[in-house]
């Protein structure tokens, strides 16, 4: 089946593509943002919440929002940067089951920030795995860096009976306290109120082992230096408007990140990261 582009609510509009295993994904042409992906065998496993904002101009809450060139709230830019918002184009892809948007600095882009640069998103459902590839292309005449993530919120069945290992050893900053460094030294990670952290040159894979689904799946970074751990918690979570307030359990965020060390990208090069997917049977 070729990729088809639907209609959503309030004018937006998203792509649907499958592979031929059965495997689907779908992607808001806002924000170049993956809403769904259903493994060939097995269920939705990307959380939305019930409360987003569909809304032109606002980020939806869930799926796999595309943070560049500034992560979070570290630096004058704002929050997770400027492309989320913000609609792609569709692309004319190479293959009818992966999805290709891409976006080019702008008028608006460069009153906030002054760099050419071309960003692309390609979405690639098989099977049991899905790839979500970012690349960012430098299109202007000077060097510039920046900060990017996949930040990718999981469906749970019960975050605070996910185990999540592959993470024990690894350096991480926490966002309550942002200063110090620690190591961590849990084999493994669990939730119980708010997470929030960044591990610096992590692993290039973690297990996801939702206990009460139960299913277990692995997510793998390329090109990425390190991998945000986040669930808002019961208290922030109360917070969020266009998230209802018991949803935190419903998900857990595992985000392939350039945090750190920002990317530097040279006159017509390009930086590339991707995370992949794939449910372990
Ligand atoms: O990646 C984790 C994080 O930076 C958290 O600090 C939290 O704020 C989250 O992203 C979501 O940000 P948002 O702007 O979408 O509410």
């Amino acid at each position: 089946m070729p990729v088809e582009t639907v209609s959503a609510a309030n004018g937006l509009r998203k792509l649907k593509v499958s592979d031929s295993s059965g495997s689907t994904a779908e992607v808001y042409l806002q924000g170049a943002q993956l809403t769904s992906w259903i493994p060939a065998r097995g269920s939705e496993m990307i959380f939305l919440s019930k409360a987003s904002l569909y809304r032109p101009g606002a980020a939806i809450r869930g799926g796999t929002p595309v943070v560049f060139p500034q992560f979070a709230d570290l630096g004058p830019l704002p929050k997770h940067g400027i492309v989320r918002t913000v609609d792609w184009e569709s692309q004319e892809p190479s293959s009818a089951s992966r999805a290709a948007l891409a976006l080019k600095a702008n008028d608006e882009s460069r009153k906030v920030w002054p760099h050419e640069f071309r960003a692309s998103i390609v979405v690639e459902p098989a099977g049991q795995t899905l790839t979500v590839r970012l690349s960012i292309e430098n299109t202007g005449k000077a060097p510039f860096s920046f900060a990017a993530a996949l930040h990718t919120y999981f469906r749970v069945a019960d975050c605070e009976q996910a185990r999540i290992t592959g993470l024990s050893g690894t350096k991480y900053r926490d966002r309550g306290n942002w200063s110090s460094t620690w190591v961590e030294d849990r084999p493994v990670l669990t939730i119980s109120g708010e997470l929030d952290r960044v591990y610096i040159d992590s692993p290039r894979a973690i297990v996801v082992s939702d206990e009460a689904m139960p299913r277990k799946f692995q997510v793998s970074q390329e090109g990425f230096s390190d991998t945000v751990v986040w669930n808002p918690g019961a208290e922030l979570a109360a917070k969020l408007t266009d998230m209802q307030p018991h949803e935190y359990r419903e998900m857990l965020c595992i985000e392939a990140a350039q945090v750190m060390q920002p990317a530097m990208v040279q006159p017509g090069k390009r930086w590339e990261g991707s995370q992949r997917v794939e449910v372990i049977d």
